[in-house]
C-alpha cells in the first residue's frame, strides 16, 4: 500500500572534507530526512567514471560511486522512487534460476534495517526491469536501533555484477552512539569501500567471468577515491563509519602508528571501547571506529596480505592518513576537533536486549555447501541444507515473536560471510566457543569449516525473506533461502 507524502521533503549535504581541506578525503554527498520524512529518487544507470587504472563504464546510482549517504531517525518515513534506466537486457533465454542472468534487471534492500520486508518495503523478490520505477515505502519503527546501515541492489542473479559495479550507499540512522559526548565531539567520517571490477581492456562490466575470482585483484575505492588522503591532527580523535560494500573480498585492516578503537559492529555498540591492531569487515559489514592520531606523519591505511580461499591476496593500500603537526594553519580554528576517547560502558540499542535460554523455542542447523552441477555457471551451485535457492519453497517457517536459535555448519573450505534479513541475530559462539560479550550483528563471517551460533527475535514483522552468503557470487548461485515469518 503506498502512501502520498504531503510535504514530503529531505535536505542535502554535498560531498565535501569534514575538515574543509581541498586534498582530503571527502565524505559522500548526503541526503537527510526533514520533519520525520526521508524523499528521494534514486536512478541506477550507466556511467561512465575515470578512475586511475580505467575509464568504466558501469552501473551506478545517480552515476555516483558511491550512492549518497542516507542520514534518518529512528520512527522516519522513507519514500523512494527507484528508477531503473538501464538498457533492456540482452539474455537469449529464459532465466535459469541460480545461474547469473538479466545484470540490468535490480530492485532495493535496506541491509540490516528492522522494517516490512513485504509490499513495496524491504522486499528483495521484487523485480524493476529496464524501464521502470518502483515506489518503496519503508517505515523506521520508534525503537529502530541507531547505527551504520547500507542499501543495495538484491535482486537474484544480477546482485554480484550490480554491487560489484558500485552500486550501493552507507545508511545512517541517528542517535545511540551519537550522544555520545566524545563521539559527539569528533569530526565524523564515512568510509565506503568498493572494487568495482573492470577489464581494463573491456571498459565495461558485463561479463560475470570478471567478477568470478575471489582471489583476483582488487583496486579498492574509498568513497569513489583511489589511494585517497585522510588528514587528521595531532592528538585529533576522529570517528570513523566504515562499510565494506564490495561484492565478495573480506577487508582486514591495519593502520600502525595511530590507535584504533572500535566501539560498534554492524550498527550496534559494544559493550565498551576495544582498542585493537586490526580491524576486519566482511562484504555487507559496518564498524564504528575511533581513530586517535599520536605524532605527526605520513600512515598507511593497510588491508594486509591474507587468504579467503585458494591463494594468498597481497598487501594492498587502501588510503594515506597525514597527521598534521600541532598548530598547523592549514585547517580554520573553527574546525571542531575532538581530543577524548569514550570511557566507560557505551549506551545500548535498548531494544536488542540478550536473548536467553528460556526464550529459545526451536533449535535449527543450516549446513553451507557447494557441489557440483552440470550446466549451471560453472558447473557449481552453493547450497544451503543441500539445495539452492528456490523461491517458491519456505526452507524455515517460524511464528512472529518468537526466538529461535540456529547453529551454521560450514562444510566448505571458505568463509562465508552469511547475512539475514529483518531481524538482528545475536552470536553467541564461533566454532563452539562462547563469546564473551554475544554481539548484536546482522552479517557474521562462518569460518572455513567452522560454525557459528545466532539467536534472532522475530519481532514486529510478519512475512517471508531471506538469508545468504554476502559473497554475493555466491548468492547468485545458490547460497540463499527463504525465511517465513508467520504472524
Ligand atoms: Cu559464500
Amino acid at each position: 500500500m503506498t502512501r502520498a507524502f504531503a510535504d514530503g521533503q529531505a535536505t542535502e549535504v554535498p560531498a565535501r572534507s569534514p575538515l574543509g581541506l581541498a586534498s582530503d578525503l571527502r565524505n559522500p554527498r548526503e541526503v537527510h530526512s526533514a520533519n520525520g520524512r526521508f524523499r528521494l529518487d534514486l536512478t541506477m544507470k550507466q556511467s561512465r567514471i575515470e578512475l586511475p587504472y580505467a575509464r568504466p563504464n558501469l552501473r551506478l546510482y545517480e552515476g555516483e560511486i558511491p550512492g549518497p549517504t542516507f542520514r534518518v531517525a529512528p520512527g522516519d518515513d522513507m519514500e523512494i522512487t527507484l528508477h531503473n534506466d538501464m538498457p533492456p537486457n540482452d539474455d537469449p533465454s529464459p532465466a535459469i534460476l541460480n545461474t547469473p542472468n538479466e545484470f540490468s534487471t535490480t530492485n532495493l534492500h535496506f541491509h540490516g534495517f528492522h522494517v516490512s520486508p513485504k509490499g513495496n518495503s524491504d522486499n528483495v523478490y521484487l523485480q524493476i526491469h529496464p524501464g521502470e520505477s518502483f515506489n518503496y515505502v519503508v517505515r523506521l519503527p520508534e525503537d529502530h536501533p541507531a547505527g551504520n546501515y547500507w542499501y543495495h541492489p538484491h535482486r537474484h542473479g544480477s546482485v554480484a555484477l550490480q554491487v560489484a559495479s558500485g552500486c550501493g550507499g552507507m545508511m545512517v540512522v541517528t542517535g545511540t552512539l551519537d550522544e555520545v559526548p566524545e563521539v559527539a565531539a569528533a569530526i565524523e567520517r564515512v568510509l565506503v569501500f568498493q572494487c568495482p571490477v573492470v577489464d581494463p581492456k573491456a571498459e565495461d562490466l558485463e561479463s560475470y567471468d570478471t567478477i568470478w575470482s575471489l582471489d583476483a585483484e582488487r583496486y579498492w575505492l574509498v568513497n569513489g577515491e583511489y589511494h585517497p588522503r585522510i588528514y587528521m591532527r595531532t592528538g585529533e580523535v576522529q570517528h570513523w563509519r566504515l562499510l565494506n560494500a564490495g561484492d565478495q573480498q573480506f577487508l582486514p585492516m591495519k593502520l600502525d602508528g595511530l590507535e584504533l578503537y572500535e566501539i560498534g559492529f554492524d550498527g550496534n555498540p559494544y559493550p565498551e571501547a576495544r582498542q585493537t591492531d586490526e580491524i576486519f569487515i566482511a562484504p555487507g559489514n559496518r564498524m564504528n571506529l575511533m581513530v586517535k592520531a599520536i605524532e605527526p606523519g605520513s600512515y598507511m591505511l593497510m588491508r594486509p596480505a591474507f587468504t579467503q580461499g585458494k591463494t594468498q591476496i597481497d598487501e594492498a593500500l587502501m588510503a594515506e592518513v597525514i597527521v598534521l603537526p600541532p598548530g598547523t594553519d592549514r585547517i580554520a580554528p573553527d574546525v571542531k576537533m575532538g581530543t577524548e576517547l569514550p570511557k566507560g560502558p557505551l549506551p545500548k540499542n535498548k531494544v536488542l536486549t540478550d536473548i536467553p535460554d528460556e526464550e529459545i523455542v526451536r533449535t535449527r542447523q543450516i549446513v553451507l555447501g557447494v557441489s557440483d552441477e552440470k550446466g549451471m555457471f560453472k558447473d557449481t551451485v552453493f547450497t544451503l541444507n543441500g539445495d539452492p535457492f528456490d523461491p517458491n519453497r519456505d526452507d524455515v517457517v517460524a511464528k512472529l515473536g518468537q526466538a529461535e536459535e540456529w547453529e551454521l555448519v560450514n562444510t566448505t573450505p571458505f568463509p562465508h560471510p552469511i547475512h539475514v534479513h529483518v531481524n538482528p541475530m545475536q552470536v553467541i559462539k564461533i566454532n563452539g566457543e562462547p563469546l564473551a560479550h554475544p554481539q548484536w550483528q546482522d552479517t557474521i563471517a562462518v569460518p572455513a569449516a567452522g560454525t557459528v551460533t545466532l539467536r534472532m527475535r522475530f519481532t514486529d514483522f510478519d512475512g517471508r525473506f531471506v538469508m545468504h552468503c554476502h559473497i554475493l557470487p555466491h548468492e547468485d548461485l545458490g547460497m540463499m533461502l527463504n525465511v517465513a515469518i508467520q504472524a
